[in-house]
């Protein structure tokens, strides 16, 4: 399914996540704090311009190779990963697909420079229920007059602009959900206090508070009422970089467990050569290999302009899923050494893949929104 320049680019970020990512990945989980001093080389890199065209100063790629990107940078640092897949595919490619040409020109140049989009769908009360926003926007003149809060803000202290929704209807029962392009520096928009979290320790995630934020009908982002629909269009895409974050930190956690297998010495002999071992890793390294073409497919199904929404989710749910088994596979395999802090990512990878199960939409989310599929097509026969 890999072209050369797929394979050509794996091993160019493959070097470039080795020498740039993974010496502050330790740190950066420990230290609770954002990866700044990854930002230049990734824009260098074109890591955060992939969705972009040329036209707006990006380096757009195809979809696999952007879910090769977030594989490659997720194996060795997932806090660096899941910025990357949430700046492009929830920041940068809801403007792209829903924008006006303005907010195109004002704000993917920006983006393709390093500066990172943010995406607020959820809020205390609307979480799974991604409908249920309270959030509410009403009209003031030539401006929306925005009250509510929004939370699991994904750099969210970092980034300079925020694809949020908002209720623009007043009847509570009704579903009028339209998506506005919010900044940073406009009164009445507050960052939160950053989250205690278990994994990806390294990536900011605040609640985003809107206090009569005034936001210019101007950045309303496509048509009013269509909001809500925008944006599971646009977590279609995103659940593919997702699970190709899964896929990373699995792949990570593997490559830990195979080689810690290899030179492990009990009872005489490295214990790769025990059958209990043996198999764990026979099962990772299928099981991975199995996410990873579900992946690749989801990203061809996406481009060739198919109908992807129910493939992605399966892609998601399973690659993270297998990452989670790997996961607790590697920490098995290692022993009392994966159960320290620092020494192998081991631990950080177990706490980090997590949150590919909650992220984006729940693994139970992810099979109502398959099952759903599945009862359409019998519909139709
Ligand atoms: N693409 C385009 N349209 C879609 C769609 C998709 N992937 N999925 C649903 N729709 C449409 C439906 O056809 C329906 O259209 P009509 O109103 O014209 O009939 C509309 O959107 C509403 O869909 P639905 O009735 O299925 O909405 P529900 O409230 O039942 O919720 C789920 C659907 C549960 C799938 C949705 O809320 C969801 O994905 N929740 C998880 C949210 C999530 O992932 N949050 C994490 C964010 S972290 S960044």
């Amino acid at each position: 399914m890999l072209e050369k320049k797929h394979l050509e680019f794996r091993e160019k970020i493959r070097a470039f996540a080795l020498e740039q990512i993974e010496p502050l990945a330790n740190t950066l989980d420990t230290e609770q704090r954002f990866h700044t001093e990854h930002m230049k080389p990734l824009t260098e890199m074109g890591l955060l311009s992939m969705l972009i065209p040329e036209e707006y100063g990006g380096k757009p790629t195809d979809t696999i190779t952007y879910s090769i990107a977030v594989e490659e940078a997720s194996r060795v640092c997932g806090s660096t990963g899941i910025t990357l897949a949430a700046h492009n595919s929830l920041g940068t490619f809801p403007i792209l697909k829903f924008g006006t040409e303005e907010q195109k020109k004002r704000y993917l140049p920006r983006a393709a420079n390093g500066e990172l989009i943010a995406f607020g769908l959820s809020e205390p009360d609307a979480g799974s229920d991604a409908g249920g926003t309270k959030t509410h926007a009403h009209r003031d003149g030539d401006n929306w007059i925005i009250n509510g809060s929004k939370c699991w803000i994904t750099s969210a202290t970092k980034a300079f602009a925020t694809i949020a929704t908002a209720r623009t209807s007043d009847n509570p029962e009704d579903r009028t959900i339209t998506s506005f392009i919010l900044e940073k520096d406009w009164e009445g928009y507050a960052v939160g206090k950053k989250e205690n979290k278990l994994g990806l320790r390294g990536s900011d995630t605040a609640f985003l508070h809107f206090d009569d934020l005034k936001c210019p009908v101007t950045n309303q982002l496509g048509k009013e009422g269509e909001g809500f629909k925008q944006m599971l269009i646009t977590l279609d895409g995103g659940r593919i970089s997702i699970g190709a974050m899964a896929l990373g930190l699995g792949q990570g956690a593997f490559d830990c467990a195979v080689k810690y297998a290899a030179e492990r010495v009990q009872f005489g002999k490295p214990i790769a050569y025990n059958q209990a071992i043996q198999h764990r890793l026979a099962d990772m390294a299928t099981e991975l290999e199995a996410a990873r073409l579900m992946i690749y497919e989801a990203s061809r199904m996406k481009d060739a302009g198919q109908p992807f929404s129910h493939y992605s989710a399966m892609a998601k749910l399973y690659a993270s899923e297998v990452a989670r088994r790997a996961a607790e596979s590697t920490l098995t395999i290692l022993g009392s050494v994966g159960y320290l802090t620092g020494k192998y990512p081991a631990e950080r990878i177990w706490r980090d893949v997590k949150l590919c199960e909650i992220g984006e939409g729940t693994s139970e989310i992810q099979r109502l929104v398959i099952a759903r599929h599945l009862l359409k097509q019998v519909q139709k026969t």
